[in-house]
């Protein structure tokens, strides 16, 4: 697969979008969209952490500073890390963390930056529902220093998620811009969308789309690892 033929090249005739967004519709089939959804049915309650606008539940470990107590990734969860790998976006790493995000109808994720503990390539897929990703060009300081949370922010442009969906995220859209949801049960589409063209379904400006339970696979590498050592 060449990945740059599916690379979101354009926001409007006028604006390009910032290097560099890949979209792939479809990435995924119904039955393993379905099959995810039944394995996270069966996750442990205890496995999930609840935040106040989502759930969430990490494999592969914690990230963390100091490094990432490596833990083995579920087999039915691997396969999709594999088919992730097969595009070799990180380089010569693999991806060796999943972060599963649940989302209901009205929520979503503030505006933030992935920070320095992945490398800086993220992979998305999404289930369920579609959901609109919207991107904020961080602020520089007078040093041109950037902050991960900007003051007076301007929201650039938008990318449409649709279910099934692949996402990747790098180079300025990894360190320059902070990425968010809405928390809305309901999206209007708009202009500021800048995948309508890659997308599986047509879509028109004005088109308003109610929001399901949308689970996303956040798959990426985690280079900081240690590997937990047992004592007999
Ligand atoms: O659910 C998504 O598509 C975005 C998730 C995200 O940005 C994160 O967990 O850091």
């Amino acid at each position: 697969m060449d990945l740059s033929d599916f690379q979101v090249r354009m926001v409007n005739s006028f604006d390009a979008c910032p290097p560099t967004a890949i979209y792939i519709p479809n990435f995924i089939t119904s039955e393993d969209e379905q099959r995810i959804f039944s394995q996270i049915d069966r996750a442990p309650k205890p496995k999930w952490t609840q935040l106040l606008n989502r759930r969430l539940i990490n494999y592969g470990g914690i990230p963390h500073p100091n490094g990432m107590l490596a833990e083995r990734i579920p087999e039915w969860l691997q396969v999709y890390v594999d088919k992730i790998n097969n595009l070799n976006i990180f380089e010569s790493r693999k991806a060796n963390h999943v972060l599963i995000n649940e989302y209901l109808p009205g929520q979503g994720i503030m505006p933030h930056t992935d920070g320095p503990l992945f490398y800086p390539v993220i992979s998305t897929i999404t289930c369920g529902s579609h959901t609109v990703l919207d991107f904020i060009e961080r602020e520089k300081d007078a040093s041109n220093n950037l902050h991960s949370l900007g003051f007076a922010r301007k929201l650039i442009f938008r990318i449409l998620l649709e279910p099934r969906s692949l996402l990747i995220l790098k180079d300025s859209l990894y360190t320059d811009y902070l990425h968010s949801i809405n928390e809305v049960k309901q999206d209007v589409l708009c202009d500021r969308i800048c995948n309508y063209k890659s997308c599986e379904t047509v879509h028109k400006i004005g088109d308003i789309l109610q929001r399901g339970t949308r689970i996303s696979l956040t798959i990426r590498h985690v280079p900081k690892t240690t590997k937990m050592k047992l004592k007999f």
